[in-house]
């Protein structure tokens, strides 16, 4: 059963919106990171965790998570062609259900899904995104991976066509078990090792895990929204004794306090980039065309160099003709 279940979330150092959105109704959780000009990121993932806050979940598992995110999908499609200042906005969208001791989860997009176990930590989502892409085809090392400029470009998202294709798999739990789902802005900030020594850390009490988190990936720049929620897999329930989410505000409040920074003036002046979309199809049919390039090229440079010998062989052919005659 689910032991502790907590969130947090955070607007980092750079950015003065939280385009970030989760759920934390047990046994439902999800993370949404929101993208599109504005405040359309906003907008995009605050819908999609609200389609899952309102169809809730407590049963169905793959099938029913494929089943919200669809519905989530629809709501940010629509609204985004029915209201041109939306437009093109989407969100990522990482969602996980725990029933009956396995961990159902659906994925879109770049947040992330960890699993901490025995003391190891493994990211059991696939990043959906042009760097991982690049890194699949050798294309890239895991260091470049890291500061590549374009690590914001993502190759789906909820919200850009009719249908979403989801990612799902299920993890037989055990007791003990923590799952983090995180946005980008905290594995962007901080490395795995550091993620996993503030949880390993702070195990008897995941908020000031969460806390810890949020404060390193500030410390490493917080360059982008932070947002992580976690629950633990245990033998019997967590006891809350009102000390939870103490820092952080329950959903009314943040919104609130969204809604009263909407209506401030945009005079940042940060220069934010904004997340993309770009198919894995059009990637990889970008890679295989340098590729086809490339060997074009080495025909080329084999061909100037056979020319280039047999002119040389000529010559030496005439020079041997001339000292022999
Ligand atoms: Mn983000």
């Amino acid at each position: 059963m689910i032991g502790y279940a907590g969130w947090i979330t955070d607007p980092g150092r750079k950015r003065r919106h939280n385009e970030d959105a989760y759920v934390c109704e047990p046994p439902l959780f999800a993370i949404a990171d929101g993208m599109g000009g504005a405040q359309a990121g906003e907008v995009a993932s605050r819908l999609a965790a609200a389609a899952l806050r309102e169809s809730g979940a407590d049963a169905g598992g793959e099938q029913r998570i494929v089943d919200l995110i669809q519905e989530a999908n629809r709501r940010v499609y629509d609204r985004s062609n029915a209201d041109p200042n939306t437009y093109g906005m989407g969100t990522t969208m990482t969602v996980a259900l725990v029933e009956d001791g396995r961990v159902a989860f659906g994925h879109v997009g770049d947040s992330r899904a960890y699993l901490i176990r025995d003391g190891a930590m493994e990211q059991v989502t696939e990043d959906h995104s042009l760097v991982n892409e690049l890194l699949k085809s050798g294309k890239l090392s895991p260091e470049e991976a890291e500061t590549h400029p374009q690590r914001s470009v993502i190759t789906r998202a909820l919200g850009t066509d009719p249908d979403v294709d989801v990612d799902t798999f299920t993890i037989d739990a055990k007791n003990g078990d923590v799952f983090l789902l995180c946005s980008d802005g905290l594995t962007d900030m901080v490395d795995e090792q550091e993620i996993l020594e503030l949880v390993e850390r702070n195990r008897s009490n995941i908020d000031t895990a969460l806390k810890a988190l949020v404060r390193a990936a500030n410390r490493g720049g917080g360059e982008d929204n932070i947002t992580v929620v976690a629950f633990e897999i245990a033998a019997s329930p967590a006891v809350h004794d009102g000390q939870t989410q103490e820092q952080a505000l329950p959903p009314e409040l943040a919104e609130q306090r969204l809604e009263d920074e909407d209506t401030l003036d945009e005079v940042d002046g940060v220069p934010v980039v904004d997340t993309q979309v770009i198919p894995t199809e059009e990637i990889q049919s970008e890679l295989e065309a340098e590729k086809r390039a490339r060997r074009r090229n080495l025909r080329r440079r084999i061909l100037a160099w056979l020319a280039l010998l047999a002119l040389l062989a000529v010559i030496a052919a005439l020079v041997v003709w001339r000292l022999t005659s």
